[in-house]
This record gives structure tokens, sequence and C-alpha cells, in this order.
């Protein structure tokens, strides 16, 4: 019944399509019922075809914006004791970033050189369905090859016409391991599209994914390891553990977990700089960034985030613009706090 319903509702749009193309053609002795309305229809009728005629042209000249990624597994040093051994886009948790302008044809190529089944699955809205790299392109038969067996390849495209910051992760699982252990394994990414026009006040993008670390960690001996993850990066221990490090080692100590456990990324004072934050993991997270004034930049176009943090549940994203305005240190961590504790910090540090 629902199928049938679904059917006419498809069935309708064509008819109506139809309808709306003899009206504007001026075709209308197929349509006798109608001839009141004949003289209003051809009285627009030139104007109407003339400002189709250059949103046509640029149709033809869609910029095509091309990515590859190559899957396969990357072993990362996540602490002085374990290694990750992560499934990578590209070799990075998260993936490289693909960056596209509203308008664009997205095209991303993806070769799967790692020995079980994968995907690539991007949250955008206009895409033929043999794109989606689901299990329902199996079921379906409708673009089978796009969950990607080993040694294959899939090349995904995408209508960009919205913008905002979106994402995509791995939609397949294979014997044993779920959908949710091929993501958390480290295959996601995010894709920010920029405004058309766009906004050339934008200086920098910090991409932020929160996630939980994924099954295949090897422990060499005993010693801390992160589970709370963000950028594929955690402190065990948090702030508290930064201090420990600070009395022992002193800046230098802290220093040396820049980018290896602890996330950090910096900016210049007066500069304007998006910040976009992804939860790809399991839970509940929430992100809280220091002494900046944070404004939305994709869920509430222009509203200030009053508290300085924002909530995210499972597969959702928030960007916001701030403007450091001195120079300084700032941490930014999940306000879950048991998760910062856990190794969820990171710091932005502005420059003059
Ligand atoms: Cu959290």
């Amino acid at each position: 019944m629902v199928v049938m319903q679904k059917k006419f509702g498809l069935i309708g749009v064509p008819i109506l399509l139809a309808f709306l193309i003899v009206a504007a053609t001026g075709n209308i002795q197929l349509l006798p019922e109608l001839n009141t309305e004949t003289q209003t229809v051809s009285n627009v009728q030139p104007q109407s075809v003339s400002e189709l005629q250059p949103q046509i042209a640029e149709a033809e000249e869609q910029p095509v914006k091309e990515y590859t990624l190559i899957i396969e597994q990357t072993d990362i040093q996540i602490s002085d004791t374990a290694v990750w051994h992560a499934w990578t886009y590209n070799g990075t948790v998260p993936a490289p970033t693909l960056m596209v302008n509203q308008g664009d044809l997205l095209r991303v190529k993806v070769i799967n050189n790692h020995d079980v089944t994968h995907s690539f699955h991007a949250h955008m809205s206009d895409y033929d369905p043999k794109h989606d790299g689901s299990p329902v392109n199996v079921i379906t038969g409708v673009g089978a090859g796009s969950m990607i067996p080993p040694g294959g390849e899939w090349t995904y495209e995408y209508n960009v016409n919205t913008w905002g910051t979106t994402f995509f992760h791995d939609h397949a699982a294979s014997e044993g391991l779920g959908i949710k252990d091929h993501i958390l394994q480290g295959l996601y990414g995010n894709i920010i599209i920029e405004r058309n026009p766009p906004r050339p006040y934008i200086d920098r993008h910090i991409p932020i994914v929160m996630s939980e670390i994924g099954h295949d960690v090897e422990r060499m001996e005993k010693g801390p390891t992160p589970y709370y993850i963000m950028n594929g990066m955690g402190v065990p221990g948090g702030e508290k553990a930064l201090e420990e490090i600070f009395a022992e080692k002193g800046l230098d100590g802290v220093a040396a977990q820049f980018n290896y456990t602890l996330p950090v990324y910096k900016a210049k004072v007066g500069e304007t700089v998006e910040f976009h934050v992804t939860n790809l993991g399991e839970q509940i997270h929430s992100f809280h960034l220091h002494g900046n004034k944070m404004i939305s930049s994709t869920n509430e176009r222009g509203s200030v985030i009053t508290s300085q943090t924002f909530p995210l549940v499972q597969g959702t994203l928030e960007s916001f613009i701030i403007k450091p305005d001195k120079p300084a240190i700032w941490l930014f961590h999940c306000h879950v706090v048991g998760h910062a504790d856990a190794g969820m910090i990171g710091l932005f540090i502005v420059e003059e």
C-alpha cells in the first residue's frame, strides 16, 4: 500500500510537469479546457525563456572539484606505549578535509586498498542513489560497486547546491564488525562547502572531528592510552596530565605533545577563524572553546553561542566563527568533562 502511494506520488510529478511544459510552450490545443489562461501564459513566455538561457549555460559550465581518496590501514602512534592500526582515507584520521564551493560538481574517486569492503558515504542532499555507498546499493543492485570490495574503486558524484559544512564516513560492515566499528576505526572526514558568493573574510578553517578510538589498538607495554579523541588524538588524564608533564619536563615537555596526543591549532590576532566540529563517535559530546566570542555559522547562522559550548549528538556538527583579539593560549575540550579527563582536550594558540 505504501508502495502504491509512492508510485502515484511519482506519477503525479511528471503529469504536473507535462502540464507546466505544455502550458509554457503554448501547445494549448492539447488542453482546450484551459483556453482562458492561454493568453496570459503566452504573454510571459518570451521573458521566461530568455531568463532560462543563462541558467542553462551556467549549468553546462558547472565547475568540477575532484578528489582521490585511498582506503588503507595506517599505523598511528597514539601514545608512547600504543599504536592504533587505524583504517584511513589517505593515511590520516580524520581524512583530509574536502573543500568545495556551492555550485560545484564534487567527484570523489575512492580506491580500496584494504582487505575488507568499505565505502564513502557523504551527508549530501543531491546525488544519484548509485553513489550512496550504503548496503542499500547492494540490495537494490543500483550502484552495488559503491560498496567497494578489496582492490576495487568507485567514483562518487554530488551536486553541491547548498553551503555549510558536512561530513562523510564509511557505511560498510564486515564479518563480525558493524558500521560503527568501521567508522570508529578512522574512516571519516569533513566537507567544507563555501558559499556562493564566497566569504573572503574567512582567513582560516579549523575542522575537528570528535569520536572514540577504534577497536584495533595494540599496546606495546603498560601505559595510558586515549579513548576519547579529537582529530585522532587524546591526552589521557586531560588537563591534569598536562600539568604533570609541565611540572616534570617544563614547557618543552608540553610542546612535545603538540599534534601527537594534543591537537593544537594556531591563528593570528585579528584573523577570522571558522571552526567546524563534527561528532562521529558513538556518544554525545559537547564542544567548549575558552575565551572567544563564538558565532554559529551552520546551525543558527549568525547567533552568538553564549555559553561558549554547544552539544553534538551522534552524527551532527556545528561550525562557528571567532575573531581572536589578543595573544593567548586557549583550551578547547569536550564539556562532558569526564571525556576531557580521558583525553578530549586541545589548544588554540593565538599569536601576535
Ligand atoms: Cu565528549
